[in-house]
This record gives structure tokens, C-alpha cells and sequence, in this order.
């Protein structure tokens, strides 16, 4: 029986290339997502070239019933997760913290803090009762350290650390894992949505430094999910080389 990979906001970016990257490395999928026509072909590109067994459902992370009601609902075959990739989420502008959009800020918390939250709350208890599995958060360098007009999302990726922290202690007495992945720039959708939409905007995030992609990502998570057992990749920082910090970023013009 292969493992099998659980993947929040799979539809795009880094979720997405861990997808692929883990299919690549025998496991089976179970891919979560918000676009039912992204997911679906998703799941027909990988089964068919990479020749993993796919599983799509369709929920919103912020919905906290819907995640409850799509771990719960899942069928025997898919039940005993080994990896919960704890990847959706987002930034929403690039304000002064004074200046701030409070929807966006609730957007951001309820995806990137509450939803990882009930995602964990509903899949790790399996994960003690078999005394096996792996949790990757998608934390990120914006946890280590406020940069200017970050404010709330680098304190809703500051609260994935603490959360995968004190997730790790809790565990401490199983055979479960934690890993608090800290990317810093990933060329994505992800400056497109923190932008609105602005495209030209979004590029300017990766002008004069060649980014991170979402593969090399997937390849850190990966390599955590392949370590020994008795190995626990506690937290990886991964920075485009010209990045030094969330606010040290050196361009060539
Ligand atoms: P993308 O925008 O490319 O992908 C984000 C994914 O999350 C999409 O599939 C999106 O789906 C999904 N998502 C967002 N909100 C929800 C929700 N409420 N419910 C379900 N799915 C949701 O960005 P990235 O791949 O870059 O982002 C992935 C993670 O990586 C995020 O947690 C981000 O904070 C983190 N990160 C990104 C970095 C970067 O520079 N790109 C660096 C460090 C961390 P939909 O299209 O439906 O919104
Ligand atoms: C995404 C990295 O530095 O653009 O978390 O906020 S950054």
C-alpha cells in the first residue's frame, strides 16, 4: 500500500508542485482545494503521467465544518494519512498596519492560522492513533521577523511557528513528526493575490532576483517526509539566494 499525502490549497504555487513531487515519489494523493476545474485536472494530469491515485475534495479551509466533514467523510481506502501538507493560504495587501484593510486581516488569520488549525485538530488525532505521520506546515520567513507593511500576515505566519512549536511538544511522546517550512520569495500566484490582482504589481515582488519556485519548495518537504524515522526536520528556512531576511532582499538592476 503506498503512503498518502494530504494537500490543502493544492491548486496552485507550492501546493501544487508538492503534489506533483510527492506523486513523483509513491504516494497517493489527496489533493484539497477551492477551484473544482483546477482540481480535477490536476488529478487527471498526475494519475495519468505520474501514476499516483488522486483524490480531490473541494472546501474551503476557513470553513472549519467543511474541514471536519472531509476528514471524517473520507473513505477507508484514504483514511490513514501520512502526511498532512498544511499549505493554504495567502497575503492580502501591503499596508501600514495603521492603514489596514480589517477584511483582508480576517481573511489571512481565519486561512492561515484557524484553517491549518482545524486541519491539524481533525487529522492528527489518526495520525496518534496509528502512532504515525508527518505534519508540514507552510510557515515562512515572514514568521521570523515583521517587515515593512507586512504586519498581520507575517504575524499569521509567526503563529504557524508557535502552532507547529507547540504541536511538536504535544506530540513529543508519539512516533509523529512536525516541520515548520520557512520559504521567503517563491515566485507564484502568490504576489498576484496580495495585489488584487494586479499582475504588473506582482511582478515587480521578483524583478532583479531569481525567486524560489514552488518545486524547489516541494523538494524541501520531500526530503523531510523522507527522512528516517527517527529524524524530525524541525524547521528548514529557505531563502532565494540573493535574500538574506524578510526585509534584505539584494537586486540587480
Ligand atoms: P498561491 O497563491 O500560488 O497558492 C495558494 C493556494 O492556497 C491556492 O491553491 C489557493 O486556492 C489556496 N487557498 C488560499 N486560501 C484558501 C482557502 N481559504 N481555502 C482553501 N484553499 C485556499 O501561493 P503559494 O503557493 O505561494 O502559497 C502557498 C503557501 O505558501 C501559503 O501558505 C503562503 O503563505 C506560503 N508562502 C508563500 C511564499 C511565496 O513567496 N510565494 C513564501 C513563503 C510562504 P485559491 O486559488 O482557491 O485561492
Ligand atoms: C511569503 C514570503 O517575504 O513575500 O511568505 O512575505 S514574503
Amino acid at each position: 500500500m503506498k503512503k498518502i499525502a494530504l494537500i490543502t490549497g493544492a491548486t496552485s504555487g507550492i501546493g501544487e508542485a508538492c503534489a506533483r513531487r510527492f506523486a513523483q515519489n509513491g504516494y497517493d494523493l489527496i489533493l484539497t482545494g477551492r477551484k473544482p476545474d483546477l482540481l480535477e485536472h490536476l488529478k487527471s494530469e498526475i494519475e495519468k503521467h505520474l501514476g499516483a491515485e488522486v483524490l480531490t475534495l473541494l472546501f474551503d479551509v476557513r470553513d472549519a465544518a467543511a474541514c471536519r466533514a472531509a476528514v471524517e467523510g473520507l473513505p477507508e481506502r484514504w483514511r490513514a494519512i501520512n502526511v498532512l501538507i498544511n499549505n493554504a493560504g495567502l497575503a492580502l495587501g501591503l499596508d501600514k498596519e495603521y492603514e489596514g484593510d480589517m477584511e483582508d486581516w480576517d481573511i489571512m488569520i481565519d486561512t492561515n492560522i484557524k484553517g491549518l488549525l482545524s486541519m491539524t485538530r481533525f487529522v492528527v488525532p489518526g495520525m496518534v492513533e496509528r502512532n504515525s505521520g508527518h505534519i508540514i506546515n507552510i510557515g515562512s520567513v515572514a514568521g521570523d521577523a515583521a517587515y515593512a507593511k507586512g504586519n498581520v500576515y507575517c504575524a499569521t505566519k509567526a503563529a504557524v511557528k508557535t502552532i507547529s512549536d507547540g504541536l511538536r511538544i504535544d506530540l513529543a511522546e508519539t512516533a509523529v513528526r512536525v516541520t515548520n517550512i520557512k520559504p521567503g520569495l517563491v515566485e507564484t500566484n502568490f504576489s498576484v493575490t496580495r495585489f488584487h490582482g494586479d499582475a504588473q504589481r506582482a511582478e515587480g515582488v521578483y524583478k532583479g532576483i531569481k525567486p524560489l519556485s514552488g518545486d524547489d519548495v516541494a523538494d524541501v518537504a520531500l526530503y523531510a517526509a523522507a527522512a528516517p524515522a527517527h529524524v524530525q526536520i524541525a524547521e528548514v528556512l529557505v531563502l532565494a539566494t540573493h535574500q538574506a531576511s524578510g526585509s534584505v532582499i539584494y537586486r540587480e538592476s
